[in-house]
């Protein structure tokens, strides 16, 4: 559990208004000649991180993927585990999260104190993590397999409570989803909402396709943006998004 200087990456970026992109990579999903294409755009976008996990993960790719992005970029690779036996030594970091926005104790404290001692003897960095799953149009995997039900999209005062009581408790990052290949993405307003209230960086993803949405998030207050699918899809995606994020970055030191 060593500090790898993850978390004050993304603190230092928040101070200084500076939005980062995330490349998430699911190794179930990814072909690998499909993941050398987006590493490829994704160290010419200089993107910030990339997170790896999927809910299941049910191929043997996992310390592959991770090995080859290390063989390729310095491009910093942080867990965002599905589940307890998501866990590998060879990323940099790993999303510690509590979903806060469900009422299942094993996914708020209960797997936690399971893995707990594996990650203290672990050089992963840990990130503790408020996960709010966000109502996206349709039933997530996330969802089904967690036995929670998401916040309603437009609760957006449901989000902002959740979000406050989460950085209360000491979770030191919040994430917005609406899940992977959510149809309606979280809105701006939700994210105006939660950004407001509070201090922690806010990360926000799930169906987001567009440059523009991207745009759209960081604007609204989001400091890190997420794009899987869209990516999986077309990879050259990785420029356009990346670049739309960063471009806010451009217009603050303005
Ligand atoms: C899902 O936030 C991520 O957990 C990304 O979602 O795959 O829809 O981009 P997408």
């Amino acid at each position: 559990m060593t500090n790898k200087g993850l978390y004050t990456s993304f603190v230092e970026a928040k101070k200084r208004g500076e939005k980062k992109f995330v490349v998430l990579i699911d190794p179930d999903k990814l072909s690998l000649r499909n993941l050398e294409k987006t590493i490829e755009h994704a160290v010419e976008a200089k993107v910030d991180y990339f997170f790896i996990g999927g809910s299941l993960i049910v191929n043997n790719m996992l310390d592959q993927v991770l090995q080859r992005i290390k063989d390729i970029t310095p491009i910093p690779q942080i867990l965002f585990p599905g589940n307890a036996f998501q866990l590998s030594y060879r990323a940099d970091g790993l999303l510690f999260l509590s979903l806060i926005s469900g009422r299942n104790a094993e996914l708020l404290i209960g797997k936690h104190v399971i893995s707990a001692p594996y990650l203290k003897m672990s050089p992963l960095e840990i990130l503790p993590t408020g996960y709010m799953l966000i109502e996206g149009g349709k039933a997530t995997t996330v969802s089904y397999m967690s036995n929670t039900s998401p916040i309603p999209a437009q609760k957006d005062d449901i989000a902002l409570c959740t979000a406050l009581a989460g950085e209360m408790l000491g979770l030191k990052l919040m994430y917005l989803d609406a899940g992977s290949g959510a149809i309606n993405p979280v809105s701006e307003t939700m994210i105006e909402s939660v950004s407001g209230a509070i201090n922690v960086p806010l990360i926000v993803g799930g169906g987001i396709r567009t440059p523009e949405k991207a745009y759209a998030n960081v604007k609204a207050g989001a400091d890190v943006v997420v794009v899987g699918n869209a990516i999986e899809k077309d990879p050259k995606l990785i420029l356009e998004l990346a670049d739309a994020v960063h471009s806010m970055n451009t217009v603050l030191k303005k």
